[in-house]
């Protein structure tokens, strides 16, 4: 998987995935970066690469050609038309399901935009997917193609060792992740689920599982819609929910 990020701000990119897991595949060669900056591609005499918008209001906007070349220069180096990826509040809200299909391409464009926005023209032209990472606004699309490299990244195959595994964990099957523990068995007072101490072991994948799916119906009810869970353990849940709302 080879990202490109088109962007004012280089180094922050850089520097932000540079590290832990991510930074782990770039330097085995399963991953690589490339912060492409905007403003190399701005071929006037102060480099800019914003302007006042037409039709007034306040801010500025990022003009189309600087933003244009640089997606050029991407493209004659990899020699095709990756998919380009345009960070903005208007964008699909980013969910695993999107990581995973974004985690089958080969190379993948990031389009950063500043200010008020990007000229609406070089849009048209090059974005195939608007993607917003939640409902709130950000300054830049610099964060929000972190989080998605990020997560696109651990479900690239090499990536995660067998322990790191995407397999179980929150969002498979649209469960949240059962709760986890380590030694000692007694903190503040408080103990392990015996459970886990017994060794037996699928007496734990069960428990682990209901705890899965309790917790996807306390804090997150809109998922347990999509969630792979069976008529039994629907009847399990409603007592239990039951159970929990009167104790
Ligand atoms: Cl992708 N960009 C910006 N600027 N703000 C956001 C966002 C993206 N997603 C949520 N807020």
């Amino acid at each position: 998987m080879n990202y490109h990020v088109l962007t004012l701000f280089p180094d922050m990119i850089q520097d932000g995935l540079n590290t832990s897991i991510i930074g782990r595949a770039m330097a085995k060669g399963i991953l690589s970066l490339e912060a492409v900056n905007i403003r190399d591609y701005a071929f006037n005499k102060h480099q800019k690469v914003d302007d006042y918008p037409y039709g007034g209001g306040a801010g500025m906007v990022m003009q189309a050609e600087p933003v244009y070349l640089a997606y050029e220069a991407v493209c004659q180096k990899i020699q095709g038309k990756p998919r380009v990826i345009y960070l903005t509040p208007q964008g699909r809200v980013f969910n695993q399901d999107m990581a995973r299909e974004f985690a089958m391409e080969e190379d993948l464009i990031f389009l950063c935009g500043h200010y008020e926005g990007i000229d609406e023209r070089v849009l048209e032209e090059i974005v195939t997917d608007q993607v917003s990472i939640g409902d709130y606004v950000l300054t830049g699309g610099e964060l929000p193609s972190m989080v998605m490299i990020d997560a696109i990244s651990r479900m690239v195959p090499g990536v995660l060792s067998n322990e790191e595994s995407g397999q179980t964990e929150s969002f498979a099957g649209n469960l949240l992740e059962y709760p986890q523990y380590s030694r000692p068995e007694e903190w503040h007072g408080k103990k392990v689920p015996p459970v886990l101490l017994s060794g037996h072991h699928a007496n734990v994948e069960k428990w682990r599982r209901e705890q899965s799916i309790l917790r996807t119906a306390m804090y997150r009810p809109d998922l347990l819609e999509e969630a792979d869970i069976s008529e039994k353990e629907k009847a399990w849940l409603s007592q239990n929910l039951k159970l929990e709302g009167d104790s």
